[in-house]
């Protein structure tokens, strides 16, 4: 376990008085802009975690080349960002697999004793990624995880059954235009197999803003009613791919096991931006933090694959929107 204190400071906004969702936007979205970094064009699909008396994370900054980076970033309030200039060197792993072609869609989270970094790893085609870090300062690689062709790579926080848990979406080496996510066991990070299939699109008919792909987004949260998922969704639209995202309840012990998916999404892309940027409609969430103690969430999201943003909600409200709008 983690045993240190939460960070004093809990990124949170209010509800709005006139807001009908039981997720709502930061006012002051986006949180970080494009060109925080001398060289970044965008900083998107991020993920963070609580470190110390504040907060770290692992950002996806594709640099004006166009290359997709990862880079390190510190935080007090989690809404004020530091992003270290130099891009993440990874170290440590085979050459074979740690010889750098790129990296995006970074997850972070804490098990047992350490922090691990999961990311859609270039390596003859998209797979998934894996390191671990204590400081943020030095990153170990390990295996990845899966075959290419493979993306959203996301660990449950703890080990489930005595070993470490993944969701991850196997796809194809382009933009994919079909995605169920899958679940998978590993003993050592190193060797993963026990692969079960959890979800697959939505029908058309049920629930559209889900019906051509979806992948898991933030790290999966422990609720009494079950892992709380929040997964993004894709509509295939007469004007491209519109990314929006919803959540579902997995089973504690059998997390393939899908106990609940909403109907409706929690969020879609609304606001200018989120609609503008350098790939239009698309909201896609890769960290969430939660404070135990008030039930309160903050889901970090990338805009229009430009900017990151930040969403708040209380757990509670979100399970009972899922289980009351459930389309399983
Ligand atoms: C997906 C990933 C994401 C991106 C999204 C929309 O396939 O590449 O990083 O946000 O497409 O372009």
């Amino acid at each position: 376990m983690n045993n240190t204190p939460p960070p004093p400071f809990f990124p949170w906004e209010d509800k709005p008085a006139n807001e009908k969702g039981v997720v709502w936007r930061y006012s002051a979205n986006p949180i970080i802009p494009r060109d925080l970094l001398s060289t970044s064009n965008s900083i998107f699909n991020s993920a963070v975690v609580p470190f110390g008396n504040g907060y770290a994370g692992v950002f996806r900054c594709d640099d004006t080349n166009r290359r997709m980076r990862l880079h390190a970033g510190f935080s007090r309030d989690g809404i004020h960002w530091d992003i270290e200039e130099n891009d993440v060197c990874f170290t440590g792993a085979d050459p074979e697999v740690g010889a750098w072609v790129y990296g995006y869609d970074p997850r972070v989270v804490w098990i047992d004793d350490r922090y691990y970094v999961t990311w859609c790893n270039g390596y003859h085609g998209p797979t998934i990624g894996c390191a671990w870090t204590t400081d943020f300062k030095l990153f170990h690689q390990l295996e990845n995880a899966f075959l290419p062709f493979n993306r959203n790579g996301v660990l449950f926080p703890r080990k489930i059954n005595g070993r470490f848990a993944m969701l991850s979406r196997p796809s194809d080496n382009g933009h994919t235009p079909f995605g169920d996510i899958f679940y998978s066991e590993s003993p050592d990070m190193t060797f993963w197999g026990r692969h079960r299939h959890v979800m697959s699109p939505a029908r058309f008919e049920d629930s559209a803003w889900q019906c051509t792909k979806i992948g898991a987004g933030p790290i999966p949260i422990e609720t009494a009613a079950g892992w709380l998922l929040i997964y993004h969704g894709v509509l295939a639209s007469c004007n491209g791919f519109v990314y929006s995202f919803g959540s579902a309840l997995l089973d504690l012990h059998d997390p393939w096991k899908v106990l609940a998916r909403s109907g409706p999404y929690l969020l879609s892309p609304q606001k200018d931006y989120e609609c503008t940027g350098d790939v239009p409609n698309v909201t896609f969430p890769c960290a969430a933090l939660h404070d135990p103690a008030t039930g309160r969430l903050a889901i970090y999201y990338g805009c229009a694959d430009t900017v990151t943003s930040l969403a708040f909600g209380y757990i509670d409200e979100i399970v009972a929107f899922t289980k009351r709008t459930s389309i399983t």
